[in-house]
């Protein structure tokens, strides 16, 4: 059976409209899973270190019927195809960053995998787009999508055509 997944894409490195492009076309490739929908692209200042360039966020829709791990271990291969270097800095610069957001209903707390993403219910450039794709949505906990969006100002983000 498959359940919806949400991914945050971002990028602020390497042409990074380019990047969040060509990471759609490899999420296409994960086998057993179909890219269900993609949020328009936008615009952010960038979130920790200021001395850093904006950043291009998204957020896609999958159904997948892989187990949360093995699909950590797909997207982890894209970040390194397309030149992801990890380092120290916390919330450096990126040319790709996927982060699983919501998986099913499903609360996950592993060393490796911790769902839902840990910031993502403050964070405005994951849950406008996240809106542009399923206005309606609940967190697992019951939050509304719509009563996190009224806490979180639309600022900093400029909505890509
Ligand atoms: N990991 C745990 N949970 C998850 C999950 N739900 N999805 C583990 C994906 N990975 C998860 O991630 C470190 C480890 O987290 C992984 O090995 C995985 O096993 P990482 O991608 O290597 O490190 P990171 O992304 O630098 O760290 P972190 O804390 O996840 O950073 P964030 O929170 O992703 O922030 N500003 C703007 N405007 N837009 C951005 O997209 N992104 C960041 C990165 C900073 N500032 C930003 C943006
Ligand atoms: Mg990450």
């Amino acid at each position: 059976m498959s359940e919806r997944v949400y991914l945050g894409l971002g990028s602020n490195l390497a042409e990074p409209r380019r990047q969040l492009q060509d990471a759609l076309d490899a999420l296409r490739a994960i086998p057993l899973t179909h890219l269900a929908g993609v949020s328009p692209f936008y615009i952010s200042d960038p979130l920790g270190p200021a001395d850093q360039p904006r950043y291009v966020n998204a957020v896609a829709a999958l159904d997948t019927e892989l187990e949360p791990l093995a699909l950590l271990d797909a997207l982890q291969a894209i970040e390194l195809e397309q030149g992801r270097v990890r380092k120290d800095e916390r919330w450096g610069p990126r040319t790709l960053d996927l982060d699983i957001l919501l998986f099913g209903e499903r609360l996950i707390d592993e060393p490796r995998l911790r769902v839902p993403h840990y910031h993502m219910h403050a964070r405005a450039f994951v849950l406008y787009p996240l809106a542009d794709l399923a206005p309606r949505l609940r967190l697992p906990d019951g939050r509304r999508l719509s009563e996190l969006l009224a806490e979180c100002p639309f600022s900093g983000l400029e909505k890509l055509s």
